[in-house]
């Protein structure tokens, strides 16, 4: 039997200008790619893996310097009886001034090419492992699959591609049934950020740590097994933190602690997570969302406020005060509609509030 951890798509060295973070946050976030890469190396030299495939965009080539390249080859000579695979993809792929090249990788570490579909063979392990390295940053097409022979004498046999199965692209386009026609034992893929297990023997690992609200959910590597022609994968949640996307209903008759109460009480993980917080419902026009936002952000390690609240105004007292002008006859026209109905009355409160902050202006 042989074991492996799949991997890829870590981003080291990317500066996360898209969140909202302050400077502090995002050097911290910067340092915890770091951390959950030697992480999951160590895991793997504790479980005694027999490989590690690494299917590229490890790091950014961008920001990524020597004395980066030197602690990732360190991390890795560390894990001396494990095999570690790596396939560069678009965001490190091998130029000629490439880090990869700038060093020397300890033995246990295998960097594929990029002329073709190479072929390397473990006997010991019964196990032939084929990858590629990305050249450049765009490649829309996948010749590189053309009259591709996996012939082997090695009982397993694995393929490492950095590539877009999801339609067309121009990130290595790959067609999952060609894909699945090739009948390895294990093809494992990188680009997309979000894990997916197509079948027992095709998955892309998705990044060990999300980047964005658009990368919900558990992210972390694939821990797999292949004993006599069979296959067994499983995803292991295995980041430092997660992108969570709430929503909460609020009503007019919550005060201010209550609302606050309720926000502490939601099963959140307030001091590990990024959380972007949807409140909905009417709200008491007393409150101040403002002064509320800070005082939530305060106990949390990140949150985004999304106020999409309305607020409850007095319609009776309003229609009084305004009688003469626009708000008053908005009022007015919107009371003869039904108010019952959950449309009308938005459509009345939002307008309100509009015409009333632009009356205070
Ligand atoms: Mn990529």
């Amino acid at each position: 039997m042989i074991k492996f951890l799949h991997t890829g798509d870590i981003h080291l060295g990317l500066q996360f200008k898209n969140l909202k973070l302050n400077s502090e946050n995002s050097i911290n976030r910067r340092l915890e790619l770091w951390d959950t890469f030697t992480r999951m190396i160590d895991y793997a030299i504790v479980e005694k893996l027999d490989f590690i495939f690494l299917v590229g965009d490890i790091f950014e080539d961008k920001y990524f310097t020597l004395g980066d390249i030197k602690r990732l080859r360190d991390i890795l000579a560390k894990a001396v009886n494990i095999n570690i695979l790596i396939t560069a993809g678009n965001h490190d792929y091998l130029h000629q001034n490439s880090l990869y090249n700038g060093i020397e990788w300890s033995e246990n570490v295998y960097i594929f090419g990029s002329e073709r579909i190479e072929k390397i063979e473990f006997t010991d392990k019964n196990t032939a492992i084929f990858g590629y390295s990305w050249d450049r940053n765009l490649i829309d097409n996948d010749n590189i699959l053309d009259n591709i022979d996996f012939n082997s004498e090695m009982e397993n046999k694995i393929l490492l591609l950095h590539g877009d199965v999801y339609g067309n692209s121009r990130y290595l386009p790959l067609d999952i049934n060609k894909l699945k026609s090739f009948n390895l034992d294990y093809i494992a893929l990188g680009h997309i950020h979000k894990p997916e297990l197509f079948t027992d023997s095709i998955a892309y690992c998705g990044s060990p740590e999300p980047f964005d609200f658009g990368e919900i959910g558990d992210r972390g590597f694939i821990e797999g097994s292949i004993e006599n022609n069979h296959t067994i994968i499983n995803l292991k949640p295995f980041s430092k933190r997660r992108f969570i996307i709430e929503k909460l209903d609020l009503n007019e008759n919550m005060s201010y602690m209550d609302i606050i109460n309720k926000i502490i009480e939601l099963n959140l993980n307030r001091e590990i997570d990024y959380i972007r917080l949807f409140l909905e419902g009417y709200i008491d026009i007393n409150i101040n969302m403002e002064e509320l936002s800070e005082d939530i952000r305060k106990q949390f390690y990140y949150i985004e406020i999304i106020d999409n609240t309305i607020p409850d105004y007095d319609l009776e007292e309003l229609e009084r005060s305004f009688e003469n002008n626009i708000v008053g006859s908005f009022i007015k026209t919107m009371k003869e509609s039904d108010l019952n109905n959950e449309i009308n009355k938005k459509a009345l409160y939002y307008g309100l509030d509009v015409l009333l902050k632009e009356h205070v202006k």
